[in-house]
């Protein structure tokens, strides 16, 4: 108990040590008329959140299920780390934080689009070449995405080769092994969690190549557009994303 009330003063002491310094750094706070930077704010705190309901109601659901909802979890926790970054970019300088966005993809999307291998894994034996396939192809999309991005390499170049990559794992979990393993062993429940998370790698996703071609290829959407539209999309990509995957796992898992 000493050792706490100490620890609180220390804490508060320390408190009150750095306000002064950020009052003095007013620019640096979020103007309360700034929508993207509010938007910014608001993800960020959604994705703490969700984060910890996911690793809560891991404990709720039968053990083969308990990967899927702990990537859900890490989805949304890498995500935060980068929104609080991505928050500061943009309200202290009004700038698009790209190699933020693309470092949380490159560890976010592939986690997402391995939910497809792991709920199918939860149901039946799925061989490792999905897996392989799912992650692989994610990969390739967002390096060449960036390697265009970053003027490393010809922007059309990298944007196609991109574009193709994504084709690549639509085909898998449509047309390709995921697909038919969902079609043909999956109980209703999965099946419809399957299908709801497919949509959204296709319309949802679709948002990103969109901003790329706007935003960046042709410079007709301004950043402070691409950018709320960008967080708008986070939350259907990675929360919603996740609570499918949640209710899927409750639902089988009650069964
Ligand atoms: C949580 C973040 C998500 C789901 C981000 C997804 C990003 C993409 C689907 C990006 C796709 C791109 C292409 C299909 C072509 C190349 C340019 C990219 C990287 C923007």
């Amino acid at each position: 108990m000493k050792f706490i009330k100490h620890w609180r003063a220390a804490v508060a002491t320390s408190a009150l040590m750095t306000m002064p310094s950020l009052a003095s750094a007013a620019e640096a706070n979020l103007a309360p008329d700034d929508f993207v930077g509010i938007s910014f704010w608001l993800i960020s705190m959604a994705l703490v959140a969700s984060t910890v309901f996911f690793f809560i109601e891991r404990d709720r659901v039968a053990n083969k299920w308990k990967t899927s909802l702990t990537v859900s979890g890490l989805v949304t926790l890498v995500a935060a780390v980068h929104y609080f970054y991505m928050r500061d970019v943009w309200v202290s300088t009004g700038e698009t934080p790209t190699v933020y966005r693309y470092i949380d993809w490159l560890i976010t999307v592939p986690l997402l689009m391995v939910e497809f291998f792991l709920i199918l894994s939860a149901i039946t034996k799925v061989p490792a070449g999905v897996f392989w396939r799912l992650l692989v192809g994610t990969t390739v999309m967002l390096v060449f995405g960036y390697l265009g991005e970053a003027g490393y390499m010809n922007v059309t170049l990298g944007f196609v080769i991109g574009t193709l990559a994504w084709f690549y794992v639509l085909y898998e979990i449509f047309l390709g092994e995921a697909g038919r393993i969902n079609a043909e062993n999956a109980s209703p429940a999965v099946q419809s969690a399957f299908k709801m998370m497919r949509n959204i790698v296709t319309f949802g996703w679709a948002i990103y190549p969109l901003g790329y071609i706007l935003g960046y290829m042709m410079g007709s959407v301004d950043s402070a557009t691409l950018n709320i539209i960008y967080n708008l999309a986070d939350v259907l990509n990675k929360i919603a994303f996740g609570l499918i995957i949640w209710h899927v796992a409750v639902t089988e898992s009650d069964a």
